[in-house]
């Protein structure tokens, strides 16, 4: 076989085999381009594209690895049918037509008395928009089945965004290599952002000055020059008072603010409650250390920040995005296209989700809504009036939520249900599929065709198939196809193809020929977006105060709120625990990887020298860390990346991994943020003890 689809000539000659252009599918802001090397049908190497200039020719660990993930030996390759009790993860394969059949009955069953019992649970196990919700979607949607509040991840963030800004918008990306001052708010760039960290680097290099705000010294943190180690959920504070010495100092764009914003002397009043001092006190830091970050913030041209999502899992993530978008405004920071603040960019992505979703096939009926955060209570709650019919069937698809999902013990439970009939699409047999009735096989990235948007930046990527399906897999849209096909539905939409949905993404849009020649599209978009105002608010301004929240009784002005658990020394459990991802996972994605698993090592809790000698725990030795929901045992670290009074378990294992069958989500709690009905993941107060 020789040949090249959409080939990079900038990777050399090929012969005896062909390189493939594709997208990394992984819920990641950096969006990469790839380069697959087929040899005999054999995916050989995954490759950064060196043309794509948001890739440059650079990949994570973890997916320049892929090839060991798509062709490792455990991969599922046939369906599978339960043989053994209910999560004991004892299947027996059956054949395709037997599995579809049986599943088709099922649903219909219970679809017979009431649709909604059935729930579709899928997050970003790929982000494509044509293996993630394109057909899927229309299945559920012709259905009838509940709809679910993907929540899981950004919810708060975005809807504090988009409150302030008008949406999820901001800065393109790669004007951060110009900035001169750069805050890295809530986000470890080298492990879940590498590509932005890149030019945060080439900032660094022009004499740009780089803060790292994080409660917990990551690696990113002790890489820039300042690192504030506030608090978990304190964020807030810090912006307000930053807002505080702006205004005490003159440091405001007064013309920006007067004809590009809204609610001024509102903001500006709340602001002035917020000395450093008091700030200070709230998020565990020195006074010094604010008024130095402000004098930065409000002397430097351009100044940008590049939020993420780390800082809004906790009670006020909504309102603490809301106070920091508000910073650049404050000082005109947009004016400069290397100015502003970046937390998402998928607002700018023009995609058809009706096209790709159907929801005209709902015909009228409006069937409710779950919360995907809070899974766990919900597979416990029986029928009632006000919740509706009791969740009957679960569909899971590109999620693993028996080990992502808040306080695990209720999301087992619910799982174990003798009277819940799962089905789980999957690539390997994970904590989840360990509960199914079926698990059915799915292709990977390197196996299907798909389209991206990103978060991280502003290109349309198109992904080729590379190789054929491996065993019996197929796609998440074919899987749906067929038992679209089993159920009877007829609708032509459930026979249009995966290339054809990669059209329907955008329409006429994106140039989908310059997708398949070269595998990426830039959106046209201006350098300076809020350079002159324009937000895509209802008012056309940056909304310091927004009308739409009053208006549903809500604060209109952004505040700090506490966490729900906020550790005070008398408390049973005095320490805040957060769950960051580890660099070499996804989420729980990677865990079974052994290469990248050996890298991680185990499951791991670091905490401070000062915490472990008072709990008389010493680094490597096994400790029980617990709270009201449940325990959690793991190996300790002591280390100084934890901040006094704060762990750090570093997520997320796969629970049957652990020392205990268990992993840190034992330990979170459902309540859920102040904006976007999001979890609390960092929002959570244990005790540790020697085990
Ligand atoms: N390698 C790798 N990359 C990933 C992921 C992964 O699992 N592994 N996950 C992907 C996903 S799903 C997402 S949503 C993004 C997430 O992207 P980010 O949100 O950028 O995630 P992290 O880089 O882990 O950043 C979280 C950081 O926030 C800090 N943090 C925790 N609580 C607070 C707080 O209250 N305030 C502040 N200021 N900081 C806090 C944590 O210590 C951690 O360093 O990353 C994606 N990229
Ligand atoms: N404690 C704690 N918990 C957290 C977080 C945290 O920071 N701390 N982070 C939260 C965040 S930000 C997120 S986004 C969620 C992530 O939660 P999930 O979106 O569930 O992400 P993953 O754990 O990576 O699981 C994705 C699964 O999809 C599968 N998959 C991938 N591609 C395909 C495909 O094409 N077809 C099918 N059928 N399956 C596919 C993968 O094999 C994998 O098992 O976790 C949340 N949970
Ligand atoms: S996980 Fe992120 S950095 Fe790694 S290849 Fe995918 S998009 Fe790029
Ligand atoms: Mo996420």
């Amino acid at each position: 076989m020789s040949g090249t689809i959409g080939i990079s000539p900038r990777l050399g000659p090929v012969t005896a085999s062909r390189q493939v252009i594709g997208a990394c599918p992984h819920d990641c802001p950096d969006t990469c381009s790839l380069v697959t090397t087929v040899e005999d049908g054999v995916a050989v190497k995954v490759q950064g594209n060196p043309d794509h200039r948001h890739t440059d020719g650079v990949l994570c660990t973890k997916v320049s690895r892929y090839t060991e993930r798509t062709h490792h030996p455990e991969r599922l390759l046939h369906p599978m049918r339960r043989s053994g009790p209910k999560g004991s993860g004892q299947f027996e394969r059956v054949s395709w037509g037997e599995a579809l059949q049986d599943i088709a009955q099922r649903l219909e069953a219970i679809a017979a008395r009431d649709p909604q019992a059935i729930l579709p649970y899928s997050y970003a196990g790929t982000m494509g928009l044509v293996q993630g919700e394109g057909m899927a979607a229309r299945f559920f949607n012709k259905l009838g089945a509940s709809l679910l509040d993907r929540t899981i991840c950004a919810s708060a963030g975005g809807e504090g965004l988009t409150q302030t800004l008008g949406g999820k918008v901001g800065m393109k990306v790669e004007f951060f290599a110009q900035s001169k001052l750069i805050l890295i708010w809530g986000s470890n760039s080298i492990a879940s952002n590498l590509h932005f960290w890149r030019l945060a680097q080439e900032a660094k290099r022009a004499g740009a000055k780089l803060v790292c705000i994080d409660p917990r010294r990551s690696e990113t943190a002790e890489k820039c020059h300042e690192h504030l180690q506030l608090r978990p959920g304190t964020d807030a504070a810090l912006a307000l008072a930053l807002m505080h010495e702006l205004i005490v100092n003159d440091w405001l764009d007064h013309d920006y603010i007067a004809r590009h914003t809204l609610g001024w002397d509102g903001l500006r009043e709340r602001a002035l409650r917020w000395s450093p001092e008091r700030a200070a006190a709230v998020c565990g830091i020195a006074p010094e250390q604010i008024r130095s970050l402000a004098r930065d913030w409000g002397t430097t041209q351009p100044a940008a920040i590049r939020l993420n999502y780390g800082m809004q899992r906790v009670r006020g993530g909504g309102n603490a995005v809301r106070a920091i978008a508000c910073l650049p405004a404050l000082t005109g920071a947009w004016r400069d296209r290397a100015g502003g603040v970046l937390l998402s960019s998928s607002g700018m992505f023009p995609v058809d989700k009706a096209a790709l979703q159907r929801p005209d096939l709902l015909a009228g009926r409006s069937p409710r809504t779950i919360n995907m955060s809070t899974i766990g209570d919900d597979l416990l709650r029986p029928a009632s009036a006000q919740f509706g019919p009791k969740i009957e069937a679960l569909v899971v698809y590109n999620s693993n939520p028996v080990a992502v999902a808040p306080e695990s013990s209720k999301v087992v439970a619910g799982f174990a249900r003798e009277d819940l009939f799962t089905v789980v699409l999957e690539h390997f047999q994970t904590d989840t599929a360990d509960y199914a009735d079926y698990i059915l096989p799915a292709t990977t990235q390197l196996e299907h065709w798909d389209v991206h948007a990103s978060y991280g930046h502003t290109d349309v990527l198109l992904n080729r198939p590379a190789i054929a399906p491996l065993g019996e897999a197929l796609p998440n849209t074919q899987i749906f196809r067929e038992l679209a096909q089993h159920m009877g539905y007829t609708e032509a939409c459930f026979a249009e193809d995966d290339e054809s949905l990669c059209r329907s993404a955008y329409g006429d849009k994106v140039d989908f020929d310059l997708l398949l020649a070269q595998g990426y599209a830039t959106l046209a978009m201006p350098d300076a977006p809020f350079a002159e105002g324009g937000f895509p608010t209802p008012s056309g301004k940056c909304e310091f105060f927004s009308e739409r929240l009053a208006r549903q009784g809500q604060d209109g002005l952004p505040d700090h709120l506490p966490n729900y658990e906020v550790a005070d020394a008398t408390g049973r459990f005095p320490l805040a625990m957060i769950s960051p991802p580890a660099r070499n996972f996804l989420n729980s994605s990677f865990v079974n990887l052994r290469s990248l698993r050996d890298i991680e090592g185990e499951p791991l809790l670091e905490i401070h020298a000062s915490d472990a000698a008072a709990r008389g725990i010493a680094s490597g030795s096994v400790v029980r860390v617990f709270n009201d929901r449940g325990e959690y045992r793991c190996k300790a670290k002591v280390s100084d990346r934890a901040r006094p009074g704060v762990v750090n378990g570093l997520g997320i294992w796969w629970r049957k991994l652990g020392l205990d069958g268990t992993n840190v989500n034992q330990l979170t709690s459902q309540k859920l943020t102040d904006m976007g009905r999001g979890p609390v993941f960092y929002d959570c107060l244990v005790e540790v003890e020697s085990a």
